[in-house]
């Protein structure tokens, strides 16, 4: 009874004209929504509980920690709005602590995962009425804004996904999540941190291979659903952090001369040419503040853990 889904239809976005053209380019790149196919958000939800991958054990600690604070600044029962919610295992940690009357919207163009999350939210938080959208969240528009609905909105994008976003269209996409907003509204972000070069690589470079097995599944996903003929163990994963970009780069290595065949069109690679697939661009707490204010969002407060491995930024518009 809590619980309602609406579902926009996303299109699919798998565009074999864009891939080619990623293909043809010097250095060779495939755009990182292609690793999100089924296997492929599995894979990734495996990557979440890695010894290796600090991010998502820190960031939901972090959470955990200041959940009253977040929802005192949010104001009271708020409309708690989450972009790209795979099972709503960190809403479920500020919803613990939200009051009567809350409104929680899980946006998220996977559809099945989506309608199964926001049921075990709606089911365990009763409190709280639960408009579940499938939607792509970069294309969305307010729809939880029509009616007469005047509480405040806390947008909330967690995981760092921000930082697959080079900077220049990160401020762009900060921008349009601001123009969908009033002021006064809240944007509660996840952004790892900055820090030794050893840990990014390790968290990156898994001893068990499911990063290798998530970054070589984008070539799957590719031969799925655009026909292609990617031999995947002629493929190699990398991940290398650049420190002079403040970024983990991923590649697929050929590791072998060949052919690779996609909408009648042939693609060579030589022995050792890369495809570049990922940005995943670390932040100080300063250095995303002043990306935030370029993107129409006043800092207000950020927590980080002790170590300072992850930071959780609390803007409003
Ligand atoms: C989704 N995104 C924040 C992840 C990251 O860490 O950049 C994707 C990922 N790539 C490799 N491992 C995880």
């Amino acid at each position: 009874p809590n619980l309602q889904v609406y579902d926009t239809h996303p299109a699919h976005t798998e565009d074999p004209a864009e891939v080619l053209r990623g293909l043809r380019q010097s250095p060779k790149t495939i755009h990182c929504k292609y690793f999100y196919d089924e296997r492929g958000s599995r894979l990734f939800k495996e990557i979440t509980l890695l010894d290796e991958y600090y991010l998502t054990r820190t960031e939901m600690s972090i959470l955990r920690e200041h959940a009253e604070e977040i929802l005192e600044l949010s104001g009271s029962a708020p409309c708690l709005v989450e972009l790209g919610s795979v099972d709503g295992d960190k809403a479920d940690i500020l919803l613990a602590s939200a009051s009567e009357g809350t409104v929680y919207i899980p946006v998220d163009i996977s559809r099945e995962e989506l309608w199964r999350g926001a049921a075990a939210v709606a089911e365990k938080h009763r409190h709280v009425q639960v408009k579940a959208v499938c939607a792509d969240y970069t294309h969305f528009s307010p729809f939880w804004r029509s009616e007469e609905n005047r509480k405040p909105v806390l947008l909330f994008y967690p995981g760092s996904s921000i930082g697959n976003y080079d900077p220049p269209e990160a401020i762009q996409l900060l921008r349009r999540f601001a123009s969908e907003l009033l002021r006064g509204d809240g944007l509660l972000i996840g952004v790892d941190t900055k820090k030794e070069k050893e840990v990014l690589w390790r968290a990156y470079n898994d001893a068990r291979g499911i990063t290798a097995a998530f970054n070589l599944n984008a070539l799957q996903h590719i031969n799925h659903t655009l026909g292609a003929d990617f031999q995947i163990e002629n493929f190699q994963h990398q991940a290398v952090y650049r420190e002079s970009m403040d970024r983990i780069e991923m590649y697929l290595i050929s590791r072998v001369e060949q052919r690779v065949h996609l909408a009648g069109q042939a693609i060579h690679f030589q022995a050792g040419e890369r495809i570049h697939t990922e940005n995943s661009y670390k932040y100080t707490v300063e250095a995303f503040q002043r990306l935030a204010l370029e993107g129409g969002w006043e800092p207000v407060r950020v927590w980080t853990d002790p170590e300072g491995l992850f930071s959780v930024h609390y803007l409003r518009r």
